[in-house]
């Protein structure tokens, strides 16, 4: 068989030899409620290929047609992404039970025509082998979160990050949008979030360059909801969901710079660096309504039934000295400081809930729940909250034991804000090693958990250090195509097909989409 170079690694697949030429085809058949997908995918082939075929819902001779069957499954579950691939003499069929598997198998189709297909110009005939392909993902969620607060960036840049995570067929884009460096939205009965909290006096943060730094210009943004709805739909037509994340009650000096009078002490201007810092939300009724107002924007630009409250890194030292704390913790019975923290995140799961939706929180959410024997501490996250596991395996299992759902994100192995190499053109870092290696031979499932309880893997992109575009696409590939294959494909599947062995064909494709990927033999020079 050829080397296809396929990433993530398709769950069975056969090419018999013989290529398909989609230009002798009549044109695209699509099912109902897949005509949207077919004329993406029209449009797709046309840019790399010059080739335009027509949407219609039948043809006579052979066609490249898209089809539904059998009942649909629900959203984000394994079936709803699976599909089938067949090109042969009778032209070219992908059939899924739900549009989202149909935009898997586009997406596997995009990476069967040549690399250069993928050009923003016709640059390569739309010519692909005779396969047949039976493919599923292994997990449910496999997403990728931007941090576009540390060092903010344009939405035709998030836009082209949907764009190359549905090319890997991941299917959720987390957006970090509050923390302590700036407020990233607006909400329109806190003015001050976006006049004020969006800006801050640097223009980087960390440096990715020698010779960047403190630069003295002020550095900011923020989307408009007309902007989030635009990302929004963008990611909806490729069945990828966005996920947003407002940081509570930590992470919080952006919002105080705008709206002191919520803080629980002294307050500083924005951040122009990085790290954790003492300023967190009071935990009052102010605070609380201040919340509901995000929350309720949040429901209503994103169509998400879920909403990532944060919760990471929250110092108590403020709420330490705080009389409202001390009332507050005599009023509830609450022992403990990080009982505080869970007192906030209850109040938040109960109004998201309100608005249909599912809480997320980094695993700081479970610190006041249950210990590992089940002794009470104060209680942190309902169950129903989905915990986000950043830190090690044994929050999830904690997590797991207390009834939540996980996402798992550990930091040594989907970080890619770490290192990748060591050597001495390595962009600045973080901290950390996380190879290509270490990406390729990672199990998100951790032995001995409850894999249903898994709901997903997902890698981040934190950008303190990471300045441009560029340089979240440095750090971001060709590790994110790594950890798209370890979330997609079987364990059994990647042994077979080490993603190590497809990665040098795949580059063509990142060459091809413009991507300034780091190469596998380390830095290049940077322009
Ligand atoms: C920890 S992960 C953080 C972020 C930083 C990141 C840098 C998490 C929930 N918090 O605030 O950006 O480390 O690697």
């Amino acid at each position: 068989m050829q080397r296809l170079s396929l990433i993530p690694q398709p769950q069975h697949i056969t090419a018999p030899g013989g290529d398909v030429d989609l230009a002798s085809l009549a044109g695209i058949a699509a099912d109902p409620g897949l005509e949207d997908l077919a004329w993406l995918l029209s449009d797709l082939l046309a840019r790399g290929t010059g080739t335009r075929l027509a949407v219609a819902d039948a043809w006579d001779t052979p066609a490249l047609c898209l089809k539904l069957e059998g009942e649909r499954p629900a959203d984000l579950t394994i079936d709803s992404e699976a599909y089938r691939l067949t090109a042969d003499v009778h032209g070219v069929e992908l059939v899924a039970a739900h549009p989202a598997g149909i935009s898997r198998a586009i997406a596997t189709l995009r990476q069967l025509l040549p690399a250069d297909a993928l050009r923003d110009a016709p640059s390569a005939a739309a010519i692909i082998p005779r396969v047949h392909i039976e493919d599923a993902p292994r997990l449910r969620w496999r997403g990728v979160m931007l941090d576009i607060v540390r060092n903010f960036q344009a939405k035709d840049f998030v836009l082209r990050m949907i764009d190359r995570a549905h090319l890997h067929r991941l299917n959720v884009l987390h957006l970090h949008l509050t923390d302590d460096q700036g407020w990233r939205f607006e909400v329109p009965s806190r003015p001050a979030l976006t006049e004020v909290a969006s800006w801050r006096p640097e223009t980087v943060i960390g440096h990715a360059r020698a010779g960047d730094g403190y630069d003295g210009t002020p550095h900011g943004g923020f989307y408009s909801a007309a902007d989030l709805r635009e990302i929004v739909a963008y990611a909806a037509a490729r069945h990828i969901l966005v996920v947003p994340e407002v940081n509570f009650p930590g992470h919080a000096r952006a919002i105080l710079a705008a709206y002191p009078e919520l803080g629980a002490g002294q307050n500083r201007p924005v951040s122009g660096t990085f790290g954790v810092f003492e300023e967190v939300l009071e935990p009052t009724e102010a605070a609380l309504a201040f919340a509901r107002d995000v929350f309720d924007v949040v429901a209503e630009v994103f169509d998400s039934p879920f909403v990532h409250i944060g919760g990471d890194e929250v110092p108590t030292t403020q709420w330490e000295s705080s009389q409202t704390v001390k009332d507050l913790m005599e009023r509830e019975g609450i022992t403990s400081y990080r009982g505080v923290q869970g007192w906030f995140t209850k109040a938040c799961v109960a109004h998201l809930t309100s608005l249909g939706k599912r809480v997320i929180g980094w695993d700081e959410i479970l610190d006041g729940g249950e210990d590992q024997d089940g002794n009470s501490l104060d209680g942190g996250a309902p169950p129903e909250a989905v915990v986000q596991v950043w830190r090690n395996e044994a929050y999830v299992k904690q997590a797991v034991a207390a009834g939540h759902d996980v996402i798992v994100s550990p930091e040594p192995y989907v970080y890619f804000d770490h290192y990748e190499g060591d050597g001495e053109e390595e962009p600045l870092r973080i901290h950390g090693q996380t190879t290509i290696a270490k990406v390729a031979a990672w199990d998100p499932v951790p032995a001995g958990v409850d894999p249903e309880r898994v709901l997903g893997a997902q890698c981040q992109l934190w950008s303190e250090y990471m300045p441009t575009a560029r340089d979240v696409e440095y750090g971001a590939f060709p590790r994110l195509a790594v950890f798209a294959d370890v979330a997609w494909s079987g364990q059994g599947v990647r042994e077979a097909e080490p993603v190590t062995e497809r990665l040098e064909g795949h580059l063509e494709r990142l060459d091809a989409l413009g991507i300034n990927y780091r190469p596998l033999e380390g830095p290049k020079p940077w322009q």
